[in-house]
C-alpha cells in the first residue's frame, strides 16, 4: 500500500501547523530568541517550538498581579523536562541532575506522573547551560514535550530485576525509534554542526497533530495507567519469559470544562503483538495518527478522537493496511491496582529496592524536611539506580545488602518516609503541579492536596475505613495531568478554591469516573463525600473498593466508554 502523507494546508490547518512547517524542522528563531537581552521570554512562534526541545516558558503566577501593577513584564522563567524512558537514572546521573537544580533552577527537582524529571524556574540566560548539563549526564530533553511521541513509561517493577530490565529495554527502544531525527536540538543547545536541512522519515515536516504518549505495563500492576495512553503495551509473560505485548490504543485524559466534544477516554484493545512486531506497531499507529489526526482543531487532535472519528473497526483496518499485518487476539491478563508498592523489597538477585513516598514528586528542602539533601546524600553512597514511579514517587533500586543499613541510617537522619506512616489513601493520592508555575491552572493542586487529605482522613477515621486504599486525584484544570478521570475520587479545578467532583473509577485504572457535583468548595466536597463514606463503611462487600462500591450502590453511573463520559 502507498501511504499518502498529510501535507500542510494553509486554508484549513491551525496556526500551530504553520509554525511547525515554517520552522525548518524545529529551529524557528530559537537561537536569536535566546540571545535577545531585552526580554526574559522567547518570540511567540518559538514558544511552541521549544516544547519539542523539552522546554516550556512559564511565569510565576503568584507574582503576576504585583508585577503588572509595577508595569513589569511577568517574571518569565522556563520549565525543563528530561526524556528518561522508564524513569531510570544512575546515582551519578541523579547527583548531576540535583546539582543542576541547585545551580540553575528554583532548587527543587520535580518527579512527574510520566516518570520524568522537571526543573522549574530556569531563567533564559541559564537555559543553554542547563540543557548542556543534562546532556553531559547522558540524558536529554528531546521530545519530552511537543507534537511527537513523549517519554515512554514502563513499570519500575522492583520485584524482579530480569523482567524489569527486559521491559525497560523495550521502553528505550520504542522511545529511540520514535525520536525526531532533526539536528536542530544539537545545533541550538549543544552547538552542534549546522546542517542545512533535516529529514523526518516518520513524522514529516508537520510532525504529529498533537502530543503522543506510550506506556508499558507489567500485569498485575497497572501503575503506568496504561489505558490513559495513546498507545499502551501490556507485557505478556509465559513461563517467566516475555513473549510480546497486548496492544491498546486511543487513551487520554484531557478535556475542557463545558465542552462535550472533548472527553477523557480509555484505550481500546487491538490485539497481541510479538516482540519482533513491537516497533512496527508503534510506528504505524503513529503514522495513522499523523495522517488522520485533526490538524484544524487542536483540542480534538489526540489519537483518541482519531479512533472515534474513524470508528474502532475503521482505525484497526487502517492500522493493518499501514503495517501490512493484523495483530493476533489479545492474551489474558489481570490488573490488581494502579498505585505503587512502598517500602523495602528484595528481588531474585538478592538486591534491595526501596520505594519512597514523595508528595507530588516534589524533591525539595523545607524547614520541616530536607528531602533534597537526604536523597543527594543517599545517591553519594549508593551505586545502583534511581527509578521514578509513574505516580511521582522515587524507587532507590539495586541496593547491595551492605549498603542497605547505610541508606536506612540516612532515611532516619533526614526523616524520609518509606510509606509506613501515611494512610493508604494518602499514599494513593496524586496531584498535578498547578500553581504557581502552570499557566493553565484554574485552582491549586500540589500545594493544596496535603491539607485536603488531612480532612478527608478524619472522615475515613470517623467511619472506620482509614485503612482502605482509595485513589484520590486532584488537578488544577481538566487537562488531566494527574490522570484524575481514573481516580476513585477526583477533584478537578474550576476556579480558585472550587472543584468539580468526580466519582467511580475502578481501583485498577480500567474504568473512568463521572461528574458527581460541579464547582464546589472544600467544605461542600467533604459534605458530599461524608454520606458516601458512611455507606461504604456500612455496606461494602469483602475486598470491594470505593470506586466499585459507588457504582454498585447506584451513587454514580459506570462510564464504560469515553463517549458516555458526559451523558
Ligand atoms: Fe500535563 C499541559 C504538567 C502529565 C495532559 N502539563 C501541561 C503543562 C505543560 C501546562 C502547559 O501546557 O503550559 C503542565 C506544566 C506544569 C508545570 O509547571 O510543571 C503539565 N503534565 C504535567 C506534569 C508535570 C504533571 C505532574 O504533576 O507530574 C506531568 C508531566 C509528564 C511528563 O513527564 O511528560 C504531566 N499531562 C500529563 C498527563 C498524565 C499522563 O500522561 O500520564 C496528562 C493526561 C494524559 C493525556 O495526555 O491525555 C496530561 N498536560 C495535559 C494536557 C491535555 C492534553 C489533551 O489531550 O488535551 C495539557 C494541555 C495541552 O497539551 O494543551 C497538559
Ligand atoms: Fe496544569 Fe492543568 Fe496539568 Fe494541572 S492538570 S499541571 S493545572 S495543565
Amino acid at each position: 500500500m502507498t501511504i499518502k502523507q498529510t501535507q500542510f494546508d494553509a486554508e484549513k490547518h491551525s496556526e500551530v501547523e504553520k509554525i511547525k512547517v515554517e520552522s525548518n524542522y524545529l529551529r524557528g528563531t530559537i537561537t536569536p530568541s535566546l540571545k535577545n537581552p531585552v526580554t526574559g521570554s522567547v518570540a511567540d512562534d518559538d514558544l511552541m517550538l521549544i516544547k519539542f526541545h523539552g522546554i516550556y516558558q512559564q511565569d510565576d503566577r503568584d507574582l503576576r498581579n504585583e508585577r503588572r501593577k509595577q508595569k513589569l513584564e511577568p517574571l518569565y522563567s522556563f520549565m525543563i523536562r528530561a526524556r528518561i524512558p522508564g524513569g531510570v537514572a544512575s546515582s551519578q546521573q541523579y547527583i548531576q541532575m540535583a546539582e543542576l537544580a541547585t545551580a540553575y533552577s528554583s532548587g527543587s527537582l520535580r518527579l512527574t506522573t510520566r516518570q520524568a524529571y522537571q526543573w522549574h524556574g530556569v531563567f533564559k540566560r541559564n537555559l543553554k547551560t542547563t540543557i548542556a548539563g543534562i546532556n553531559k549526564t547522558m540524558l536529554d530533553t528531546i521530545a519530552a514535550c511537543g507534537d511527537v511521541n513523549r517519554n515512554v513509561m514502563s513499570n519500575p517493577l522492583p520485584q524482579t530485576s530480569k523482567l524489569h530490565t527486559e521491559v525497560y529495554e523495550w521502553s528505550k527502544k520504542v522511545s529511540e525509534h520514535l525520536l525526531p531525527k532533526t539536528k536542530a536540538y544539537h545545533e541550538i543547545w549543544l552547538d552542534g554542526e549546522k546542517v542545512e536541512s533535516s529529514q523526518e522519515p516518520i513524522y514529516g515536516q508537520t510532525y504529529l497533530p498533537r502530543k503522543f504518549k506510550i506506556a508499558i505495563a507489567i500485569p498485575p500492576y497497572n501503575d503506568v495507567d496504561v489505558y490513559a495512553n495513546d498507545l499502551g503495551l501490556i507485557a505478556i509473560v509465559e513461563n517467566e519469559k516475555l513473549i510480546g505485548f497486548n496492544v491498546v490504543a486511543g487513551g487520554g485524559m484531557g478535556s475542557s470544562h463545558g465542552d462535550s466534544a472533548t472527553y477523557p477516554r480509555i484505550a481500546d484493545s487491538l490485539g497481541f503483538c510479538t516482540l519482533d512486531q513491537v516497533l512496527s506497531v508503534a510506528e504505524n499507529i503513529v503514522k495513522v495518527q499523523r495522517d488522520f489526526g485533526n490538524r484544524e482543531v487542536r483540542k480534538l487532535a489526540r489519537l483518541k478522537y482519531t479512533v472515534d472519528k474513524l470508528g474502532f473497526d475503521g482505525f484497526q483496518q487502517k492500522l493493518n493496511e499501514y503495517q501490512g499485518f493484523a495483530l493476533a487476539d489479545a492474551k489474558p491478563f489481570e490488573f490488581v491496582h494502579n498505585g505503587d508498592r512502598y517500602g523495602w523489597m528484595q528481588d531474585e538477585t538478592g538486591h534491595w529496592h526501596l520505594t519512597l513516598y514523595i508528595h507530588s514528586g516534589r524533591i525539595v528542602d523545607t524547614e520541616e524536611k530536607k528531602l533534597f539533601s537526604g536523597l543527594l546524600d543517599i545517591a553519594k553512597i549508593h551505586d545502583g539506580q534511581f527509578r521514578i514511579s509513574p505516580n511521582q514517587n522515587m524507587i532507590i533500586s539495586d541496593i547491595k545488602a551492605e549498603t542497605k543499613p547505610k541508606i536506612e541510617a540516612l532515611l532516619k537522619k533526614y526523616q524520609i518516609s518509606i510509606g509506613d506512616t501515611e494512610t493508604p489513601t494518602r499514599l494513593n493520592s496524586l496531584a498535578c503541579v498547578a500553581f504557581p508555575t502552570c499557566s493553565l491552572a484554574m485552582a491549586e493542586a500540589e500545594r493544596y492536596l496535603p491539607s485536603f487529605i488531612d480532612r478527608f482522613e478524619a472522615l475515613l477515621t470517623k467511619y472506620s475505613v482509614r485503612e482502605q486504599p482509595i485513589n484520590v486525584r486532584m488537578t488544577g484544570c481538566p487537562n488531566g495531568c494527574a490522570r484524575p478521570f481514573l481516580g476513585e475520587i477526583a477533584m478537578v479545578g474550576k476556579a480558585p478554591g472550587k472543584y468539580n467532583l468526580y466519582l467511580g473509577a475502578s481501583h485498577v485504572g480500567n474504568r473512568l469516573n463521572k461528574l458527581y457535583r460541579e464547582n464546589i468548595n472544600e467544605q461542600q466536597i467533604l459534605d458530599e463525600l461524608e454520606p458516601l463514606i458512611k455507606d461504604f463503611s456500612d455496606n461494602k462487600t469483602e475486598g470491594e473498593h470505593f470506586g466499585d462500591f459507588v457504582v454498585r450502590a447506584n451513587h454514580i453511573k459506570a462510564v464504560t466508554n469515553g463517549l458516555d463520559f458526559h451523558s
